[in-house]
């Protein structure tokens, strides 16, 4: 179905590996399940609209669905009960969430929980009997969701890390339908998933479905260790046999639409803006540039105090560059988030009072959502983009900007913690806690010569191109077919 963007094969195989699954028929759907729906209410009474989200999981799914018959089963935010409903060629079927819900399901156990956990326990992770039996009463409604939608020739898609249980309830009403499930963030090693009073039945969970895909291999290979240590699986490749049938866990690494990015950078819009913003901050200053959910796991204050050191040691200055970091606010309803946004905005003042003067300042913070459109034109006027996180599943910024660079020049400082590091080498790799490395590595971004930076990102994004989002898709749901 997937495979229809581009044109090529659509037919679905008959029998998969797992011996679950019967023929699928050419014009069976797919279903998406994931935490959040592709779109969200804007305005009010009679201008109230459904509007595109933007996102991690949205940003790599929603071009697709588009083109697929298919549903997506979400939580639409808010308390609001809402039928189903046609929007743009899909079929949108929310699920309701009590506030309780959000609090125990959503904020506790699956950011104040797994998420931390996940991310090598950068925040501890708090451990609460009553957000767990929120979660799995949660991953029920979201299973009959998803039950209610699908025919047995029909495919379920299952997204992240909310619905970790939703495979194996899917499964035991429906033990034909073909399952995925596709990880978005890391997957940690033993010593930090065994933290987990519940981790036979989150792994339990997951092996309900026919393919679990993971972000890199080292992700799978975890999970595969846990699975025969906790659910007595045994392994053949990336096969795991266990009680409950067979399970593909692989790396299916994320990625962006890449064509997009590369012709909105080149558009003779987007370099007018381009100057626009040269002529704003400074022509003769390098733009540094970071692009991040506001999140502990991005590693923005490292990042600053590195910028900070840079300055404060003399080796570039105030005159010759500007940082830009642009933050979409997130998770409001999680204390971390907002001391974070505390800390970040203390820094960002902090390094302007002491490096700023009229008319030039050290760090233009935006603490906003942009449009599309925008992003690209920051992407396409940074000369050096830092994509520094502490610790990430893949990290689509990294792949935004290389996509957004069309003559080759720019560099990418890329952290060794972001999945995308398993595909970018060629960016500068760097490790955000050593400050040291860090404050050396920006000086040599800035001050690379074209021709080498231009080898680099030629490499990064001939990588990116060949493996887009599209070529994600085609592989995870060919895997998924069997
Ligand atoms: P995130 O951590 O949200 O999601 P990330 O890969 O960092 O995802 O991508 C964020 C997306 O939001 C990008 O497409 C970016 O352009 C967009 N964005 C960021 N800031 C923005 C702003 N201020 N305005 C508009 N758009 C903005 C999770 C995992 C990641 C994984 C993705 C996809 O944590 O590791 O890469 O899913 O699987």
């Amino acid at each position: 179905m997937m495979n229809a963007i581009r044109g090529r094969s659509t037919a679905p195989k008959g029998r998969g590996r797992t011996g679950r699954s019967a023929t699928r028929s050419s014009d069976s759907s797919l279903i998406i399940v994931a935490n959040r729906l592709p779109i969200h209410r804007v305005g009010h009474g009679s201008k109230a609209h459904w509007q595109s989200s933007a996102g991690g999981l949205v940003t790599a799914v929603a071009p697709v669905m588009q083109s697929t018959p298919g549903v997506w089963v979400g939580w639409a935010g808010g308390d609001a009960k809402i039928r189903p409903f046609q929007h743009d060629g899909m079929r949108i079927r929310p699920v309701h969430l009590k506030r309780s819900d959000v609090e125990h399901y959503y904020n506790g156990m699956s950011n104040k929980t797994i998420w931390p956990l996940f991310h090598d326990a950068i925040r501890a992770p708090e451990f609460r009997r009553d957000w767990w039996e929120s979660y799995v009463e949660v991953n029920h409604q979201f299973s009959r969701a998803a039950i209610a939608e699908a025919s047995d020739d029909d495919m379920v898609w299952v997204h992240d890390y909310h619905l970790l249980l939703a495979p194996a309830m899917i499964r035991k009403a429906r033990p034909r339908l073909r399952i995925g499930l596709f990880l978005h963030i890391p997957f940690p090693p033993e010593e930090l998933f065994e933290w987990l009073p519940w981790r036979t039945q989150i792994l339990r969970g997951m092996l309900g479905a026919d393919v679990v895909g993971f972000q890199t291999t080292g992700a799978a290979q975890n999970f595969t260790r846990l699975c025969k240590a906790y659910c007595d699986a045994t392994a053949h490749g990336t096969t795991l046999t266990h009680a409950g049938g067979a399970t593909a866990a692989r790396a299916f690494p994320i990625s962006i639409d890449f064509d997009w990015f590369d012709q909105r950078a080149r558009s003779a819009e987007t370099v007018r803006r381009v100057s626009e913003l040269r002529n704003r901050v400074g022509k003769e200053r390098k733009i540094i540039l970071s692009v991040d959910r506001l999140d502990y796991t991005k590693g923005i204050n490292s990042r600053m105090d590195a910028f900070e050191e840079l300055l404060d040691r003399g080796l570039s200055s105030v005159a010759d560059c500007v940082m830009i970091q642009i933050a979409t606010p997130s998770r409001d309803g999680v204390a971390d988030y907002a001391t974070l946004r505390d800390d970040v905005e203390k820094r960002v003042g902090r390094i302007n009072g002491r490096f700023g003067y009229p008319g030039r300042v050290a760090v233009h913070y935006f603490r906003r959502n942009l449009s599309r459109d925008d992003l690209v034109a920051y992407y396409a006027a940074a000369d050096v983009m830092l994509v520094t996180p502490l610790r990430d599943g893949m990290n689509l910024v990294a792949k935004e900007y290389a996509a957004c660079r069309s003559d080759n020049s720019g560099v990418l400082v890329l952290s060794q913690f972001a999945g995308a590091a398993r595909e970018m080498g060629r960016a500068l790799i760097v490790n955000p806690r050593d400050t040291d490395q860090f404050v050396k590595t920006i000086d040599t971004a800035l001050r690379m010569r074209r021709r080498d930076a231009q080898t680099r990102m030629s490499s990064l994004r001939s990588r990116v191109k060949a493996h887009d989002v599209f070529a994600w898709c085609d592989g995870f749901m060919s895997a998924l077919r069997g």
